[in-house]
């Protein structure tokens, strides 16, 4: 198997095909000129790899903080069979960052403990808006991109499994 360091230079023939599975996003509102790139690279992804339009749910929420919450509401009142976190956390002067980074962690670590279906981490963490936008379609690809083949490729292995 190859060493990877960026999932965005995927071997396509690597990738399952979506046909017929349903797949949520959820957005952050803050910093949404960076999450809004993320999720068209999701939204995208998902679509080239044979996910229909209508078998994507996309939501937004304020901020990071509430990714979690929409994450799990849409496990809950949906059937999708994956769900993508997407947000943007950005260093800031205050200790916001820190709390904010390990409240989306465990939150989304949790809900892939507590529910039967993949929730996928596509949340930057980063120290300024260059890191970012090179993360959001820039010179280390699109992580909307990746985290849309992250979840594809544990639906298969579901699959597989099951
Ligand atoms: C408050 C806050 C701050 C300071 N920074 C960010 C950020 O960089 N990225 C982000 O997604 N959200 C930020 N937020 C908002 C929180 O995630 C949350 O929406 C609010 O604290 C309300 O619960």
């Amino acid at each position: 198997m190859e060493k990877k360091k960026n999932l965005s230079d995927h071997d396509p023939a690597s990738v399952p095909s979506g046909e017929g599975t349903t797949v949520g996003i959820v957005v952050s509102e803050w910093n949404a000129e960076i999450t809004e790139a993320l999720a068209r690279g999701a939204v995208d992804t998902l679509k080239r790899y044979g996910v229909e339009e209508k078998d994507i749910l996309l939501k937004h929420v304020p901020g990071s903080f509430e990714l979690t919450m929409g994450a799990q509401w849409m496990a809950e009142y949906s059937g999708v069979e994956a769900v993508i976190c997407l947000g943007c956390v950005i260093q800031g002067e205050t200790p916001h960052f820190r709390y904010i980074c390990e409240s989306v962690t465990h939150g989304i670590t949790e809900l892939n403990m507590k529910y039967n279906i993949p929730f996928v981490f596509g949340v930057l963490t980063v120290d300024n808006m260059d890191q970012a936008l090179a993360r959001a379609g820039g010179r280390h690809g699109n992580k909307g991109e990746e985290a849309a083949v992250t979840a594809l490729k544990m639906i298969a292995l579901k699959r597989d499994l099951l």
